[in-house]
């Protein structure tokens, strides 16, 4: 076990959606390096070393993480101390790292990061001046390397146990993209009140054109990679999964069930600022689905 690797971001937007594996050029991204273990990441994921001794020659080579999972935080200091206990292990069985991307919470949530033990013991990458939880997300899959990538909130409302099954989907299942899903069979949403539930429901269905999914809200999805390539990713507000849906048409892709928790502690930051951050973001899509549209008949 290391020590913890962190690193902090000046407050800056990322310029660029997420590279894929092996992908060679530098990144144009703000971030301080974690120096050789970065630079073997981004090259990706591969770092040879030589060390002569005794007149032998070794070669010490990283090996790239099966799966990067990506948590972004803001002020989930007691909800991540009881949830990375249970994710932990479960990540460290699927050969995967763990990615804390936090906007200097003031509560203290990447300073408990950094003390976090694993394995995997987490990487913390600190923003500040940058709020969102879109821009995060994006931050994390950069400075990553996992040939598959999961996005899970770190709230608790995710369960860590069902990691597994979304991997396991997107690697050995065949699909490109899979979705956790509370509104497929054998999904549920105790965590959801009737006004959430009602406003999800609304939200679903504006985006329904958009998407054959049954949970385009759901913030929590693993996808291969190399998926998140075939587009610039620049979503608005929390719908991310959406986005890639939208944008990078994975295919096949599926919905996997999961039980929706109630947050293990703290406060929602969902508000009327993200409701209207959605419209926006639906807004966007729709145009680009139009133009892609536009430019698929123009070239028959
Ligand atoms: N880095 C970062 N993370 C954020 C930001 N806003 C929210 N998050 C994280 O994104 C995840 C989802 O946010 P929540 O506030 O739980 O939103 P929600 O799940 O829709 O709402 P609840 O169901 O009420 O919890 C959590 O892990 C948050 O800590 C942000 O501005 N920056
Ligand atoms: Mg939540």
């Amino acid at each position: 076990m290391g020590a913890p690797r962190h690193e902090t971001a000046p407050a800056r937007r990322p310029t660029r959606g997420p590279r894929s594996e092996g992908a060679a050029a530098e990144p144009t991204r703000p971030f301080k390096s974690f120096g050789g273990a970065a630079r073997a990441r981004r090259s990706g994921g591969r770092r040879a070393k030589r060390d002569v001794a005794g007149g032998r020659s070794y070669t010490f080579v990283a090996s790239r993480p099966a799966v990067s999972v990506i948590l972004p935080t803001y002020n989930e200091r007691e909800a991540l101390a009881q949830l990375y206990p249970r994710l932990a292990p479960i990540v460290a069985a699927l050969g995967g790292e763990v990615t804390v991307v936090d906007d200097a919470s003031p509560d203290g949530t990447a300073e408990l990061a950094r003390g976090l033990s694993g394995p995997p013991v987490p990487q913390v990458l600190e923003r500040h001046g940058e709020r969102g939880l879109a821009s995060a997300v994006l931050a994390g899959i950069a400075r990553t390397s996992g040939a598959v990538v999961v996005v899970m909130d770190a709230d608790g409302s995710h369960p860590p146990e069902d990691v597994p099954a979304l991997v396991a989907a997107v690697t050995s299942g065949g699909s490109e993209f899979a979705l956790g899903s509370r509104w497929v069979a054998g999904g549920t949403a105790p965590g959801l009140t009737p006004l959430r539930r009602l406003v999800s429901w609304g939200a679903r269905l504006l985006a329904r054109p958009l998407s054959d999914v049954r949970d385009p809200m759901s913030g929590f999805f693993a996808v291969r990679r190399s998926v998140l390539d075939r587009a610039p990713l620049a979503p608005v507000g929390y719908k991310i999964a959406l986005e890639v849906l939208v944008k990078c048409r994975p295919s096949p892709h599926l919905e996997v069930p999961i039980t929706f928790r109630p947050r293990l502690a703290g406060h929602s930051k969902l508000g009327g600022r993200e409701s209207a951050n959605y419209l926006r973001h639906l807004a966007r899509l729709y145009l680009w689905r139009l133009a892609a549209a536009r430019r698929a008949s123009s070239t028959r």
